[in-house]
C-alpha cells in the first residue's frame, strides 16, 4: 500500500480559494484537507468540499460522451466513443459556422472551474481561431466590480482581508460572511477580539447577522440612500478627514453637496431604518479609525446597484479609513494577479479584421430567440463551467432557446445538469483532483496550484484536453491550439517573478502582492460615469421600485420582493446533487414574514404559487421572523427538477440589467398566492 499527498486548490466559484492536500492511497484518493499553515484556510475546509473526493467518486459522474437520442431537455441519451462524439460536434460546428457565420456560434462559460487553465485557456484558443462570439461574464459581481473602478483608480488595492483583524469596525454590507465567505469571518472575530464592533446590513437576519454585534436590516435596494444618508451626517457634523479629502480624493466638495441632499429623514423613509439607527452608524463610522466594509456580490441585484455602492465606497475615503491597517473596503480582489488572458486565451489567433460579437451573458434568452441583437439567433451554443438552465435570469426563455430543434448544443460537464440535459452532446469533464491547474483567488490575495492527485475517471478528460480534441476535429493547425496543460502553466506563470513561482511549486501557494500607486486618487464624482449619461455623484431612489409589469395579482395581498440569496450547503448550482449535502439543506422552500403569511392564509409548509412578470415557480413556504414583511427569501441554487413544478428561482427573473456593468437584477417583484 502506498499513499502520497499532493497538494490541490478548491476550484470554485468563492471568495475563500482553499489550498487542500489529497491523500491518495494506491491511486485512489481517500480525503481532501485544509492546509494547516496556508493563513486563510487555516487547517479546515467549509461543509460543502471538506469531502470533494466524494465528487469526484459521485456515482453519477459523467465517464463517457453521450449524444443525444430523445426530445431536447428529456435527458436521453446513450453512450458514444469519443470519436464519434467529437464528430458531431465539429458536424454542429461546422454547419452552423457555413450557414450562419462564426459568430452564430457562442461559446458559454463560467466560473464552475476558476482554474487559470481549466476555467480560460484552451477554449478561448479554441473560439479565438474560429472567430466566433464572445460571452460577456457578468452573472456575479459585475454592478459592484464596475462601481470599484469608477471610484477607485488603477493602483488602489481592495483592503487585504488579512489586515481587516486590525480593523476597529468591521462592517458585512450584504455580505453573508459566515455562509459565504467564512475564511474571512475569522477575521472579523480577530477585529472584535481586540475591542471592535461587528456590523450586519442585511434585509434578513441571516447567521452573519445573529453572529455580529448590531444588524440593520434596510430595505432590499435600499443601500445607496442609507449611505448617501451616513455621508450627511458625517459632513454635516464635519466629522470627514478634510486632509485625506484633499490629498486622495477628487469631487469631495460635489459629493459634499449630494450628501447634504440625504437629511436623515431622507434616508430614513427610503431605507425603512428608525433615524437613530442610521445617527448611530454614522456616529460609529466617525469614531472608527479603520472602519472596513466588505460589499458582497449579493447586495447587487437591483436596478441602482452600481450607484448604491458608489456611494457605499465613497464613505471610507470621507473618513479617512483607508489610513489606517485593516481600513478601507472590499469588493474582489482580483486585481492583485497579474493580467495574463493575452498569453492564456491569444486573442491574436482571432482571423485579421473578423468582426466580434459579445453577448451578455445573463441575457442568453434574448440571444436564443434572436432579439439580442442584428445578427439573429445563436446557432450553436458551447456550455462549461456554468449550468444556465439554472443560474440565468429568465430560465424560462433560457429553457425555450435551449429546447429549440436547430440549435447546436454541447456540454462539457461532469454531471447531468439541468443544463447538460438539453445538449446534442455531453462531453465527460475532470474533477479537481484529476488535472492540472492554478486557481486565483478574487477575495484574498493568494495564488495556489493544483496536481492532479488521481487518474481521470472512466473517459472523463480536462477542460483543455477537450478544447484541443475539438480544435484537432475541425482541423486546426495553430501550434498554440496544442499546448499541453504543463505547457499551458508555464504560460500563466510567465507573468510571476521567479521567486513567487518558486514559492508556488515547492509550497503549493503564494501570496502575491497587487501594485499600489501612491499619487492614485479616489474619485467621489466620477467623469465616467457622467460619460456614460449616468449622474457623476453617488445617488439613490427615495423607494422601493414600482411593480410595473407585474401580471393582476392572482392571490392576497401586495406583490412581495423576492430574494434569491446563496445557500449555505451549495456552491451556487454545483454540489446540490450531494445526497449529505441535500440532506441537511432540506429541501426548497419559501421563507416568509408571518405577517405576509397570514395575509395569504398560508400555512407552515402549505404549497404556494410564486408569479412574477416572467414566470411563476410552485413552492413550500415556512414563515420565519428572519425575513422583513414585504420581503421573501427563496434560498438558491436548487435545481428546476428539484421544486414540485420543475421551474426553479430564476423563472421569477428577467433579463433587465443594473445601471453599471450590465449585471442581473435577481430582485424580482411577484405575487403569492395558495395553491
Ligand atoms: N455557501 C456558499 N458560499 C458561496 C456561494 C454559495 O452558493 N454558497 N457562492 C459564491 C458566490 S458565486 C458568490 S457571488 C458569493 C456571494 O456572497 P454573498 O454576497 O455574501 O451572498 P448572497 O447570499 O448572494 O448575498 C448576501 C446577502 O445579501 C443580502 N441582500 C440581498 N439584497 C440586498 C440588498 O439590497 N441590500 C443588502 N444590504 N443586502 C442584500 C441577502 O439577504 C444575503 O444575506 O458567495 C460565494 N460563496
Ligand atoms: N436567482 C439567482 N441566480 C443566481 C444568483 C443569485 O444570487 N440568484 N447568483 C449568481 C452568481 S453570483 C453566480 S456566480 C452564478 C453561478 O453560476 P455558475 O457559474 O453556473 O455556477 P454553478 O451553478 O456552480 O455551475 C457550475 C457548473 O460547472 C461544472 N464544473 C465544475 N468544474 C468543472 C470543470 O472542471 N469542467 C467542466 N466542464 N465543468 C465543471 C459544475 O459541475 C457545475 O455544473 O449564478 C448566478 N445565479
Ligand atoms: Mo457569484
Amino acid at each position: 500500500m502506498t499513499t502520497v499527498h499532493v497538494p490541490g486548490a478548491c476550484p470554485h466559484d468563492c471568495p475563500d480559494t482553499c489550498a487542500w492536500t489529497v491523500t491518495v492511497t494506491d491511486g485512489v484518493a481517500t480525503g481532501v484537507h485544509g492546509v494547516k499553515d496556508h493563513p486563510i484556510t487555516s487547517g479546515h475546509l467549509c461543509v460543502k468540499m471538506q469531502r470533494y473526493e466524494e465528487r469526484t467518486y459521485h456515482p453519477d459522474r459523467l465517464l463517457r460522451p453521450l449524444v443525444r437520442t430523445g426530445p431536447k431537455g428529456a435527458g436521453h441519451f446513450r453512450e458514444a466513443s469519443w470519436d464519434e462524439a467529437l464528430g458531431a460536434v465539429r458536424d454542429g460546428l461546422t454547419r452552423s459556422i457555413d450557414d450562419h457565420g462564426p459568430l452564430s456560434v457562442l461559446p458559454y462559460s463560467y466560473m464552475g472551474t476558476m482554474g487559470e487553465l481549466q476555467g480560460s485557456s484552451m477554449d478561448r484558443r479554441l473560439f479565438n481561431a474560429l472567430g466566433t462570439a464572445h460571452m460577456d461574464g457578468t452573472i456575479c459581481l459585475a454592478a459592484g466590480a464596475w462601481a470599484w473602478g469608477l471610484t477607485y483608480p488603477a493602483g488602489w488595492p481592495a483592503t487585504d482581508i488579512e489586515s481587516v483583524a486590525e480593523a476597529d469596525l468591521v462592517v458585512a454590507w450584504g455580505a453573508n460572511m459566515v455562509s459565504t465567505h467564512l475564511h474571512f469571518w475569522p477575521y472579523f472575530l480577530q477585529a472584535r477580539k481586540r475591542g471592535g464592533t461587528i456590523v450586519c446590513i442585511d434585509p434578513v437576519r441571516t447567521k452573519t447577522a445573529r453572529a455580529s454585534d448590531l444588524h440593520l436590516a434596510p430595505r432590499p435596494g435600499s443601500d445607496g440612500a442609507l449611505a448617501l444618508g451616513l455621508l450627511h451626517v458625517i459632513f454635516a457634523k464635519g466629522w470627514e478627514d478634510t486632509d485625506f479629502l484633499t490629498e486622495r480624493t477628487t469631487g469631495a466638495d460635489e459629493l459634499r453637496a449630494r450628501a447634504a441632499e440625504w437629511p436623515v429623514e431622507r434616508a430614513a423613509a427610503a431605507t425603512g431604518l428608525p433615524e437613530s439607527a442610521i445617527t448611530d452608524l454614522a456616529t460609529r463610522f466617525a469614531e472608527a479609525k479603520a472602519s472596513f466594509i466588505k460589499l458582497g456580490p449579493g447586495a447587487q441585484r437591483h436596478a441602482d446597484a452600481g450607484q448604491a455602492f458608489r456611494a457605499i465606497l465613497c464613505l471610507p475615503a470621507v473618513t479617512g479609513a483607508w489610513r489606517h491597517p485593516g481600513g478601507g473596503a472590499h469588493v474582489h480582489s482580483a486585481s492583485t494577479f497579474p493580467a495574463r488572458a493575452s498569453a492564456m486565451e491569444r486573442p491574436d489567433l482571432r482571423p485579421p479584421d473578423a468582426p466580434t460579437r459579445s453577448v451578455n451573458q445573463v441575457q442568453l434568452g434574448r440571444a436564443l430567440a434572436g432579439t439580442y441583437d442584428e445578427l439573429g439567433p445563436v446557432a450553436a451554443l458551447c456550455i462549461a463551467n456554468t449550468n444556465p438552465a439554472v443560474v440565468c435570469p429568465d430560465s424560462g426563455a433560457v429553457l425555450s432557446g435551449l429546447a429549440r430543434e436547430d440549435l447546436f448544443t454541447v456540454v462539457l460537464e461532469q454531471f447531468m445538469t439541468d443544463t447538460a440535459r438539453y445538449a446534442d452532446v455531453v462531453l465527460p469533464a475532470t474533477t479537481q483532483l484529476e488535472h492540472l491547474d492554478v486557481v486565483k483567488s478574487w477575495g484574498h490575495r493568494y495564488l495556489t496550484l493544483n496536481r492532479p492527485a488521481v487518474a481521470p475517471r472512466g473517459e472523463s478528460r480536462p477542460n483543455t484536453e477537450i478544447y484541443r480534441m475539438i480544435g484537432a476535429a475541425l482541423g486546426l493547425e495553430h501550434p498554440a491550439l496544442s499546448d499541453s496543460d504543463d505547457a499551458l502553466l508555464a504560460t500563466y506563470l510567465e507573468g510571476y517573478d521567479a521567486e513567487t513561482v518558486a514559492q508556488l511549486h515547492t509550497r503549493g501557494w503564494v501570496k502575491v502582492q497587487p501594485a499600489e500607486d501612491a499619487r492614485a486618487r479616489v474619485m467621489l464624482r466620477s467623469e465616467a460615469m457622467g460619460r456614460m449619461g449616468l449622474d457623476p455623484l453617488p445617488d439613490a431612489p427615495d423607494g422601493p421600485a414600482p411593480f410595473d409589469g407585474l401580471p393582476p395579482a392572482t392571490g392576497l395581498g401586495e406583490p412581495l420582493l423576492v430574494l434569491t440569496p446563496k445557500s449555505h450547503y451549495f456552491l451556487n448550482s454545483t454540489a446540490v446533487n450531494h445526497q449529505r449535502l441535500r440532506k441537511m439543506a432540506g429541501e426548497p422552500s419559501l421563507l416568509l414574514a408571518p405577517v405576509d403569511a397570514d395575509a395569504r392564509e398560508l400555512a407552515d409548509g402549505q404549497l404556494a404559487c410564486l408569479r412574477s412578470e416572467h414566470g411563476a415557480l410552485t413552492v413550500p413556504v415556512h414563515r420565519s421572523e428572519d425575513v422583513l414583511p414585504g420581503t421573501a427569501v427563496l434560498v438558491s441554487n436548487w435545481w428546476n427538477r428539484d421544486f414540485p413544478g420543475g421551474a426553479g428561482a430564476n423563472a421569477l427573473t428577467g433579463q433587465a440589467l443594473t445601471d453599471v456593468g450590465g449585471a442581473p437584477r435577481f430582485q424580482v417583484h411577484a405575487h403569492l398566492s395558495p395553491i
